[in-house]
């Protein structure tokens, strides 16, 4: 008789990588993105991948020392427990606080995941339970940055619709004139017609007062939400502004923990959250943020990682958004898809679904 599979799945040996993926285009002076990749090998032969990434690269090589020594404490542990990894990482950075730690987590959080979904034979989406959604909503926002000109502007969202994008967003935040921001607004909406979703990211520009002054001017364009205008640590500030602008607010990306999100969401403080799966350390964390907005009736949106973050949207039933940035496809071999309806196709291949391209990642071992 056959022995029966292990359920076991020890760890056996890790590779922890920096990587410069390059971009498409130059972005903000940079033309390659900073990556800590890890691998995390199962003696049964499984690999996990996890990943984070920087554009300010000052503190890529305490990510990289914290990964690894990270990593080299957790062989002999059985993958397939997350949660038990997840507290013996916990142990060893939560003594740090949040932040960074969070970014430290996630990266093993993510590899986990992805090992413990090959592991079941599943794409990460269904190991979480969400193996019947084909599809999730998604919106371009790898252009239309602050620098770019009205010209800039205007092509690129009409180059966008042209792609087969539904949904886009674009940058203000930089103009002294209240009118020149709503300018850049009016650009975006005239090229790309009535029926598709446009986004504006603010950055945290303004404050209240400039919030309230500006809002006003962009509604007669119908933007889909309008992204963190003030301090992200002013909650009670985004609970003030809910209701009044005449369009949704979405913020939650620059939270490096979870316990702000339970006072946003018992505030009411938005009327979307974003959540990051690096800044709150993980899958399990983002999830947990997302259950939280769930309950008290409020949508969610991911925040960059679209290779994560298009699995989180299947399986949270409150997703209403996934952002498609395109800072790490050039580390992997595959490519997020779209449909004809512009939805980004879920993939059905085992774990997150993205093998690493290994002729970059040699250039990296030199
Ligand atoms: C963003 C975040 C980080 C870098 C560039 C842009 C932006 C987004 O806030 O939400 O995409
Ligand atoms: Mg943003």
């Amino acid at each position: 008789m056959a022995a029966a599979p292990s359920n076991r799945h020890p760890i056996h040996s890790f590779e922890v990588l920096v990587v410069d993926v390059p971009l498409d285009r130059r972005w903000m002076g940079i033309t390659e993105m900073r990556h800590v990749v890890l691998r995390l090998r199962t003696t049964d032969g499984i690999e996990g991948l996890g990943w984070a990434f920087a554009f300010n690269t000052t503190l890529i090589p305490a990510l990289h020392a914290a990964v690894e020594s990270v990593a080299a404490q957790l062989v002999g542990l059985d993958a397939s427990n997350i949660r038990a990894v997840n507290a013996a990482v916990d142990r060893m950075v939560g003594y740090w606080g949040a932040g960074f730690s969070r970014y430290v987590q996630s990266v093993f959080d993510i590899a986990l995941h992805d090992l413990g979904a090959k592991a079941a034979g599943r794409s990460l989406a269904a190991f979480l339970g969400g193996g019947h959604v084909e599809s999730v909503p998604v919106y371009a926002s790898q252009h239309l940055w602050r620098d770019w000109d009205l010209d800039a502007l205007q092509e690129g969202a009409a180059a966008l619709v042209d792609e087969g994008w539904r949904a886009l967003k674009f940058r203000i935040g930089a103009n002294a004139l209240a009118r020149d921001e709503a300018e850049r607004a009016r650009v975006v909406r005239d090229a790309v017609g009535d029926d598709i979703a446009v986004i504006v990211d603010v950055n945290q520009g303004w404050d209240l007062a400039r919030t309230k002054e500006v809002a006003p001017l962009l509604e007669p364009y119908r933007l889909a939400w309008l992204e963190d205008p003030i301090d992200h640590r002013d909650i009670a500030g985004y609970a003030r502004l809910v209701g009044q602008l005449g369009m949704p607010i979405i913020h939650g990306e620059y939270h490096h923990d979870v316990e702000p999100f339970g006072r946003i969401a018992a505030a009411r403080a938005a009327d979307i959250v974003m959540i990051d799966a690096h800044h709150v350390g993980g899958i399990i964390p983002w999830l947990e943020v997302a259950t939280v907005c769930h309950v008290a009736h409020l949508p969610v949106a991911t925040h960059l990682s679209p290779e994560i973050g298009v699995h989180l949207a299947a399986a949270a039933p409150n997703c209403q958004m996934l952002e498609y940035m395109d800072w790490s496809v050039n580390l992997f071999n595959e490519r997020l898809e779209r449909d004809d309806n512009g939805r980004a196709v879920v993939p059905d291949r085992p774990g997150l679904g993205v093998t690493l391209d290994e002729t970059l990642l040699a250039r990296s071992r030199d």
